[in-house]
């Protein structure tokens, strides 16, 4: 997997870039599978914890942390020497594994992630050497939730975010700090892979369409960040029982 200059020059220029065919249908099958039962799994019993609930009580699943920690198919997925070698190039120094999520938005559902900096909730720096890498386990366009960027958001600092009324787990900045005139959407088919910055400003909106939309995002950081809170010392490439992993 080769990167071109075209997609270096985009992610530094806009603060994101979307890399097709980055894995195969092959690679992506098992991932999705495992990831689609475990998000079944415990529904009631995660209610309030990366659930959705319609008006009328319907659940469904939202979210999964730290799918890293379970199984080797995620392990494998993200520790490809070739998404490493995209970062690497993008980033220009050598990426290590922080954390990782599931992202989920089933058919007709998948609330809304509003506007947001990855670096509100890491306080990273330097900020240009922290990424998020979302992989695509569905082809995912406008209609099925399609992240969406602030282009050029990260060459500006962090701004200040504040809890959204009634979503404790969300912090959005208030709206006359989103240009909403600079958004692009980034879609992307199943395989391909977005990658943006720690400061880009990216949001995504309920799924609207009867597909599903899932992902697998994976953030990373290279040696030399450091973190004002717990997100460098809670590193997956820190913990010790997770050495033999990385060290393969
Ligand atoms: O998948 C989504 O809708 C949100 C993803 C996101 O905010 C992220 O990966 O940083």
């Amino acid at each position: 997997m080769k990167i071109q200059e075209a997609h270096y020059h985009h992610y530094w220029d806009k603060g994101w870039v979307v890399i097709e065919d980055v894995f195969t249908s092959d690679e992506i099958d098992p991932v999705r599978e495992l990831a689609t039962q475990m998000a079944f799994a415990d529904l009631p019993a995660r209610k309030g914890g990366g659930v959705d609930e319609s008006g009328d009580g319907e659940l469904a699943p939202r979210k999964i942390n730290e799918p890293f920690r379970r199984d080797a198919r995620f392990q494998k997925l993200a520790l490809s020497p070739k998404l490493r070698s995209v970062i690497r190039h993008l980033m220009g120094a050598e990426p290590l594994l922080v954390t990782d999520q599931i992202f989920m938005k089933p058919p007709r559902f998948g609330s809304p992630k509003p506007y947001h900096q990855d670096n509100a909730y890491f306080k990273c720096e330097p900020a240009g050497e922290v990424m998020t890498v979302w992989i695509a386990l569905d082809d995912v366009d406008e209609k099925n939730a399609c992240l969406r960027y602030i282009d050029e958001s990260f060459k500006g600092p962090v701004i200040q975010h504040s809890p959204v009324e009634g979503e404790s787990y969300n912090i959005t900045p208030s709206a006359e700090l989103i240009d909403l005139s600079r958004e692009s959407l980034a879609p992307v088919r199943k395989g391909g892979v977005v990658f943006h910055h720690a400061n880009s400003l990216h949001s995504s909106h309920r799924n609207e369409s009867d597909r599903w939309r899932r992902a697998y995002a994976t953030h990373w950081a290279s040696a030399n960040v450091r973190s004002e809170g717990n997100t460098i010392k809670n590193a997956y490439f820190k913990d010790p029982e997770l050495a033999g992993i990385f060290d393969e």
